[in-house]
């Protein structure tokens, strides 16, 4: 009998070390991929920035800002249908969330970056700049944005 207990214990002991040995933490990971940008036809002093998000990990994440030495400010837009059934665009009041093992395209008509006040030396076709993404759970990703007018 006292050995049953004892070996019971040690059972339950080594079940209880494997499963927390196996049960990884939940977490994101994301890749960002077909970075690209053009300048903006209507905004003469800004550009929008195209990319996909990846996210192959078990939990989501926000993107939450970004920023590029080629702009003077990054900021996360959402297109709109304005009442007068003209297409417009809206600052992002909350961030964009990549869910667990899914993605999100930003592109022209969709969400999509743009690049305020852009430097035009740099912001420019045919150039590449830098751009730091910032996510709530995965920290900064810098990527490279071709510049090109489609
Ligand atoms: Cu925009």
């Amino acid at each position: 009998m006292k050995l049953r207990l004892f070996q019971g214990l040690v059972l339950g002991l080594l079940l209880t070390t494997m499963f927390i040995g196996c049960a990884p933490a939940a977490a994101p990971a994301i890749t960002v991929e077909n970075g690209w940008g053009r300048p903006s036809m209507e905004m003469p002093t800004a550009g929008g920035i195209f990319l996909l998000i990846k996210n192959s990990g078990n939990a989501a994440d926000n993107l939450l800002s970004g920023s590029s030495a080629a702009c003077g400010s990054i900021e996360l837009h959402e297109t709109i249908m304005k009442s007068d059934g003209t297409m417009g665009m809206n600052l992002m009041d909350k961030p964009i969330e990549i869910p667990a093992g899914g993605e999100i395209e930003l592109k022209s008509g969709g969400l999509h970056i743009m690049c305020i006040m852009k430097k035009d030396d740099q912001f420019k076709p045919g150039a590449t700049i830098d751009l730091t993404l910032v996510f709530e759970k995965s920290g900064e990703i810098t990527i490279p944005v071709e510049v090109r007018m489609k």
